[in-house]
């Protein structure tokens, strides 16, 4: 229950101030910490700037672009406060990825840090829609147009009335397509995903800090890195460049207790913890955007005594609706829908399929999809229903098992083989760093396995290694779905959320 008139970006500072929260640690980043009341104020003064100074008006589109940091966090809140619609968006993105986003979004400000300034001033030059671009100084010396004007404000703000259902947030994903979409999410959307997911799974408290690797710019790291701390009175200890090294030396730094990131990344702090770091603080390690492949589960569970918690979530449905929980989870399982939401297992006509059955996953909750394009929002919600383009099935206790996404099965020679499975099953080979499976064309088989290899330091991707991998791939799963062709490469290609694309490895130009 939220009343009418809601503004998230309020309820995450000014609210907290009100409810004792205001000499607590909120923000820590670029070598400074700031509390609930610096944050208010710093957030009410940014919000008078962007009104009072550049126009800004409730239901504007403001983009802001930056790496993950406190003055990142700010302006989201205060182009909240001010009643705008905010597309964040993340500092890799070039002027033309920039300018698709401006057009589909029309977005009429942008607020930018001013060491990205390059590609927005050049995606600017040939917009129709925005209008105006302000610079803000993403370090902590604080000295940039938008500081200044900020400054220059009375930190008392009323801000404009805004309901719980008027959109807050547009959420922007390139999916398995690569093409951007944009979905709307409000203002109570943004509280919901805490007063659930945060307080009933992880049991956030005020003395909790939060690390980890997604972008603000991705919803995942939003909820993750901004959104659950503040609901709540806790800190988030913000890096702009969150390499797994980089998020080892934060947890030991600020003996941060709840880590959000994707296995590869736990992958690296597994080793690190081998070879004497200390990550005993975390008390909750939150693992989506990937599957969670169940030997880094295991070993997790082994070298720290608690689960890592493996979860599914969706920019469309805003952040993570099927999860593990501290007291039921288990290797290979995603777990149960999050308090308020509902999943079921479908075939192609929307009938649930009987247990057992892999299926369309099909959800629907508080926070459902709303694609700003109807075509879209036809093919993703269907009676009601959210298609994740996932495909899952559910074992007798009802618990939900990811198999693939819907674009990752292969169906070769009559099978239908789950690529993830295959990856986990090369994932047990020392001699694998990463790897990513797809269905190549085949005249005969209609498809087959094919496994792109990117090899640890010290092995040798020849003939020998291949046959390795085969038969190794054999002893783990049925060998029928061993990959009978297996590339190595350098790299493999991937979002700048870290999420392997594998629509790239099916070009045939790739292999
Ligand atoms: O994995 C995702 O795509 C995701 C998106 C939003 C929020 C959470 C997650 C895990």
């Amino acid at each position: 229950d939220y009343p009418d008139w809601l503004n998230a970006g309020v309820e995450l500072t000014d609210r907290m101030v009100d409810r004792g929260f205001g000499g607590r640690v909120a923000l820590i980043g670029n070598g400074r910490s700031r509390t609930y009341r610096e944050l208010a104020d710093w957030t009410n003064r940014i919000a008078r700037a962007l009104i009072e100074d550049y126009g800004v008006r409730p239901g504007n589109r403001v983009l802001i672009r930056s790496a993950n940091n406190p003055a990142m966090v700010a302006c989201w809140l205060a182009a909240t406060k001010a009643g705008a619609v905010v597309v964040n968006t993340m500092p890799m993105l070039r002027a033309g990825e920039l300018a698709k986003i401006v057009d589909k979004a029309r977005i009429s400000h942008a607020l930018c840090d001013t060491r990205l300034m390059d590609e927005l001033a050049a995606c600017r030059k040939g917009s129709r829609f925005l209008r105006t671009v302000v610079g803000f100084d993403g370090t902590a010396n604080h000295d940039a147009e938008l500081d200044r004007a900020a400054l220059g404000k009375d930190a008392r703000f009323t801000p404009p009335p805004v309901g719980r259902d008027d959109v807050a947030l547009l959420g922007f994903t390139s999916g398995s397509t690569g093409e951007p979409k944009a979905t709307m999410h409000f203002h109570r959307d943004l509280l919901i995903v805490a007063d659930g997911y945060a307080r009933e799974v992880l049991g956030v408290t005020p003395d909790d800090v939060f690390v980890g690797s997604p972008p603000l710019a991705f919803t995942f790291g939003l909820g993750g890195l901004a959104i659950f701390p503040l609901r709540f009175g806790a800190a988030s200890a913000l890096l702009e460049q969150a390499s797994p090294p980089n998020l080892v030396r934060i947890i030991q730094e600020h003996r941060a207790t709840v880590c959000f990131t994707a296995p590869t990344a736990y992958r690296v702090m597994l080793k690190a913890m081998e070879n004497g770091a200390d990550l005993s603080s975390l008390r909750a390690a939150v693992s989506a955007g990937e599957t969670l492949p169940a030997p880094v589960y295991r070993e997790w569970m082994a070298r720290t005594g608690r689960p890592m918690l493996d979860g599914i979530g969706a920019t469309e449905m805003l952040h993570i609706f099927i999860t593990n929980r501290f007291n039921d989870h288990r290797p290979g399982c995603t777990g149960r829908p999050v308090t308020g939401y509902e999943a079921r297992i479908v075939g192609p006509d929307m009938r649930e399929l009987p247990r057992g059955e892999v299926g369309q996953l099909a959800v629907r909750g508080p926070t459902g999809c709303r694609y700003m394009a109807d075509d879209r929002q036809r093919a993703y919600v269907r009676d009601g229903w959210n298609l994740t383009g996932d495909a899952f099935w559910q074992d007798g206790d009802g618990c939900f098992h990811f198999s693939a996404r819907t674009d990752d099965i292969i169906l070769s020679a009559g099978y239908n083989i789950a690529g993830p499975e295959v990856e986990a099953a090369l994932l047990t080979h020392p001699a694998v760093r990463e790897c990513a499976v797809i269905g190549a064309p085949d005249a005969e088989r209609g498809q087959i396995v094919q496994a792109h290899v990117v090899l640890a330091p010290g092995h040798n991707g020849d003939a020998r290694m291949v046959k390795d991998l085969q038969d190794h791939v054999k002893t783990v799963i049925a060998p029928f779905k061993y990959p009978r062709s297996v590339i190595f490469a350098a790299t493999l290609p991937k979002t700048q959320t870290g999420k392997i694309q594998r629509f790239q490895l099916r070009q045939p130009d790739r292999a």
